[in-house]
């Protein structure tokens, strides 16, 4: 395999640690914390898991080791999406077990939680694991999506573990792959299994934080790629002044990615999809708002601009959402078969206005002619449109050019637009992690295997004071019920991880809220540049603005 250099010179970054982790194994002592509770719905989440409810958060210091010493076999299993920085959370989890002894094994089943039921999997050794440090994507072991949530799987995967002697496994995976460890460890207990589960908090997202995870690991990476191909976008802009650039971006329902980048780009729009279904704003008060814009800097000589588009928030605006229920429902069971009959797309425009309410029907007519057959195109497993799919950025860019034409024909716009459109999503995933999530990444591997060898079962590796540097970062693990409540799924009432939303009364939203109007009508850019791995510890080091401005 040919390297870049980039690549050769980071197989050689020594990712940092927390201070109270860099003694070596033997100086690191548990300190034992408050009992802990979850955030709602105490007392059934307390009924569904008898074993690991209520447990104390722990932090590590530096002090002697008192954990029990046994051979450890470990299994590690990546999960969802990729997020830069997974192969350094192997990497600090092999790096630990190895350290405390060079007979513990770490098995990475492959290909995401269909390893661990499929015994799929490889056996790491300093050869193989050295050809990843410090790189993006999940190829060391490879992803999935499988989600691991029936006593039956749990049957599978606790024969695997027997097979294999396996103490311990780690999740690295998101809210939903956590809120299934969490059930896992539940199972592993009830059966007195002796196999602990660890989970690792993972997602570009950003949507998995709370009072106890300060972020996710990937979206630091994930946000400076976007935010580096946005600044070139707005230099181009500016220096061409002849386009307005509709920019997707990743984030399947949270806008924490869409708001990471406008605080670090300044463009001219940036929806939030929190605001516009808190607001209940309608797709023709969206296009509204982006015309103004588009208007406003056209007086002053400028008919350019960047408007950032969160990728889920389609389904945050009620009409649109209320529309993609009535579709599903349509096209229900057997009735898309029907549909799917019909050969002309005239056919089956008549199908659909026959089966839709006025209200929707009003809100279908609207989108462009592609749009409107891309709702009809993907389906998910379950038979539901696939909302993350639909060129939200391209709808946008025609509501709006259609607002404007109503506006010439008034006289009230004499300008011009020319739009173009892009998606970032997959750019970012596999990046080489920045500093910050390489760091951070090692020392939630480092720090998983020190609740193994500490005993713990269904907790949360943890790393906080993360906007402080990595000296004064905190390590150490929170049980994942405290970050349960019960929320409907599939209509059955189901124990999951709250997913963290926009808060709207957050300072990023905040500062963003207060600057907007500003960079609406100005041409406010910020030019972030490329991740830099060498410099200065200000280039180089520093977390996003969210996180900076949520620990103001
Ligand atoms: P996770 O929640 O698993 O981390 O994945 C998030 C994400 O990257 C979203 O931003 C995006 O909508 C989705 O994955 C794309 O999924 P896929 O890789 O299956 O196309």
């Amino acid at each position: 395999m040919k390297l870049s250099p980039l690549q050769i010179a980071r197989y050689s970054y020594v990712p940092k640690l927390p201070g109270m982790l860099r003694n070596g194994i033997s100086e690191i002592c548990v300190k034992e914390g408050a009992l802990t509770e979850s955030v709602a719905d105490q007392e059934k989440i307390k009924a569904l898991f008898p074993n690991t409810y209520g447990k104390r958060e722990i932090t590590f210091q530096k002090g002697k080791n008192t954990s029990v010493s046994k051979k450890q076999v470990v299994g590690v299993i990546l999960s969802g999406g990729q997020a830069p920085g997974g192969h350094n959370v192997v990497c600090g989890l092999y790096d630990a077990l190895k350290q405390t002894n060079k007979e513990n094994v770490l098995l990475g089943f492959k290909n995401g939680p269909s390893g661990l039921l499929d015994d799929n999997y490889l056996i790491f050794d300093d050869e193989y694991i050295n050809q990843f440090r410090n790189t993006g994507g999940f190829d060391i072991i490879g992803s999935g999506r499988t989600k691991l949530e029936t006593k039956e799987q749990f049957a599978v995967a606790l024969e695997v573990c027997k097979k294999h002697g396996i103490t311990a496994i780690v999740i690295i995976g998101g809210d939903d792959s956590n809120t299934n460890a969490a059930v896992l460890a539940e199972y592993f207990a009830a059966n007195n299994a002796g196999v602990q589960v660890i989970g690792c908090p993972k997602t570009i997202d950003g949507d998995l934080k709370n009072d106890d995870i300060e972020c996710s690991f990937g979206f630091d990476t994930a946000t400076k790629t976007y935010s580096e191909l946005i600044g070139n976008i707005q230099r181009d802009a500016n220096s061409a002044k002849k386009y307005w650039h509709f920019i997707k971006v990743m984030g399947r329902s949270a806008s924490h990615v869409a708001l990471e980048c406008a605080l670090e780009t300044q463009p001219n729009i940036c929806l939030i999809s929190e605001e516009v279904a808190s607001k209940k704003m309608s797709l023709a008060q969206i296009a509204d708002y982006i015309a103004d814009s588009v208007v406003k800097r056209s007086e002053k000589g400028m008919n350019f601009g960047v408007a950032i588009i969160p990728e889920g928030v389609v389904e945050f605006v009620p009409e649109f959402k209320k529309l993609i229920q009535e579709i599903n429902e349509l096209l229900a069971g057997s009735k898309a078969d029907a549909f799917n009959l019909l050969s002309t797309w005239k056919e089956k425009y008549a199908f659909i206005e026959e089966g839709l309410t006025k209200e929707s029907m009003a809100v279908f007519a609207i989108l462009p002619e592609n749009i409107q057959q891309q709702l009809f195109m993907e389906r998910d497993p379950h038979g539901n449109v696939q909302v993350s799919l639909i060129e939200s950025e391209k709808l946008f860019s025609a509501l709006v050019k259609a607002n404007l034409d109503e506006r010439k024909a008034k006289g009230t716009f004499k300008g011009k637009f020319n739009a173009l459109h892009h998606f970032f999503g997959y750019e970012g995933r596999c990046a080489f992690p920045s500093n910050f999530d390489a760091d951070y990444c090692y020392s939630l591997g480092y720090n998983a295997f020190m609740l193994i060898q500490y005993g713990y079962n269904g907790y949360l590796s943890k790393v906080s004071n993360l906007s402080k540097p990595a000296e004064e970062w905190v390590a150490g693990g929170m049980p994942i019920t405290k970050m349960m409540n019960m929320e409907r799924r599939h209509g059955e009432d189901k124990p999951v991880i709250k997913k963290a939303l926009v808060e709207l009364e957050g300072k990023p939203f905040k500062y963003f809220e207060a600057h907007r109007d500003e960079w609406a009508v100005e041409t406010c850019y910020t030019y972030p540049g490329a991740i830099q791995y060498y410099g200065p510890t200000e280039v180089c080091d520093l977390t996003t603005r969210t996180l900076a401005l949520e620990k103001e």
